[in-house]
């Protein structure tokens, strides 16, 4: 039990962003083994085995809150599952392998992903559709809205950062569900950059100043919405959210997750991530965001990772050569 004046969190919460660091790194590390092999499921596994090991060296008492299914679906960090080496209580979001068909294929943006924060902080998403809306730091409050119409969003974008709706550029996913968005938006003047696959990296995109992407817009996982709402609470971005429901049996599991809530409320993005988060992302394969892992012939391997905190609004970029072949990892 530990007293009120005692946190232990925030005595260590500095040095665990670094240690959330070795989990990302471990599963790209597992997960480069299976780059370009079409074997999505494998490469998924490989990511997932390996993050759990790394999470036994964390000194956390961590519950699994977005992870690989429920604890019948997933062997591994499933929902509910308890991992770390004990310390403070903290909500996991886990995407071991954000992308498994980018790494399958070896397309670029295949990222390994965690976020932490105290208990209670993370919204409950059931594995269902989310639709979303992302802009960057240093806009005003509310310069979008999911309520309003994309046109409408792009003309209030464009005026806070003082351009033209035509030097805007949205970023969604490539899905026959956005083909009316992705024709508004070229109607309206901007252009569009499409995915196959990946939208916590594009939801970053969207924050950081050194990408083309103005905006993220469209559906694209709930699970993956968390995800992104946490490293955006961290870039200070801003965010909404709204659960997309095909069927009652997809509601209720949503009122179940998150009882006392409307589950088709928009979200905003304290709803979905509040409090102290921790981020950490590790490239598997190379992209705009992060450089991939590299097995260099000398026998070390290279990752490249993004670790950040909400509190201090730290963004650090982490090179780490690691003295092991990806096979004996
Ligand atoms: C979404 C997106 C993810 O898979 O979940 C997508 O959020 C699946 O979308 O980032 P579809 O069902 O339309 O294929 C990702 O792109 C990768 O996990």
């Amino acid at each position: 039990m530990t007293s009120s004046r005692y946190n232990p969190y925030q005595v260590t919460d500095r040095n665990l962003a670094l240690e959330l660091v070795r989990v990302t790194e471990a599963a790209a590390v597992a997960a480069s083994a299976w780059t370009g092999r079409g074997l999505k499921n494998e490469a998924d596994g490989a990511a997932v085995e390996a993050m759990r090991r790394a999470f036994d060296t964390v000194a956390i008492d961590g519950t699994v809150v977005i992870g690989e299914g429920e604890m019948d679906e997933a062997p591994m960090l499933f929902i509910g599952e308890k991992v770390g080496a004990g310390g403070p209580g903290m909500d996991i979001a886990v995407d071991p392998l954000e992308g498994t068909n980018l790494c399958a294929k070896n397309l670029p943006n295949a990222l390994t992903v965690v976020a932490l924060a105290e208990s209670g902080n993370f919204l409950h998403a059931p594995d269902i559709y989310m639709e979303k809306i992302v802009v960057g730091p240093f806009l005003p409050e509310g310069v979008v809205d999911l309520d309003n119409s994309i046109e409408a969003n792009l003309k209030s974008l464009a005026k806070a950062k003082k351009c033209d709706v035509s030097d805007l550029m949205l970023c969604t996913l490539d899905r026959e569900r956005h083909a009316e968005l992705i024709a508004r938006t070229r109607e309206a003047g901007a252009r569009v950059t499409l995915l196959s696959d990946g939208d916590v990296a594009a939801a970053i995109a969207a924050c950081l100043d050194d990408s083309e992407i103005d905006i993220y817009a469209g559906s694209g996982g709930a699970p993956e919405g968390v995800l992104a709402a946490a490293a955006v609470r961290c870039v200070t971005g801003q965010m909404q959210g709204r659960l997309l429901f095909e069927d009652d049996e997809q509601v209720a599991r949503a009122r179940k997750m998150n009882p006392g809530a409307d589950p088709s409320r928009k979200l905003a993005l304290e709803d979905m991530a509040r409090g102290d988060v921790l981020f950490s992302a590790t490239g598997v394969t190379g992209g705009a965001l992060l450089r991939g892992v590299h097995r260099s012939f000398g026998g070390r391997t290279v990752t490249h990772s993004l670790v950040m905190r909400s509190k201090s609004g730290t963004i650090r970029f982490v090179e780490g050569h690691h003295d092991y072949h990806i096979k004996t990892w």
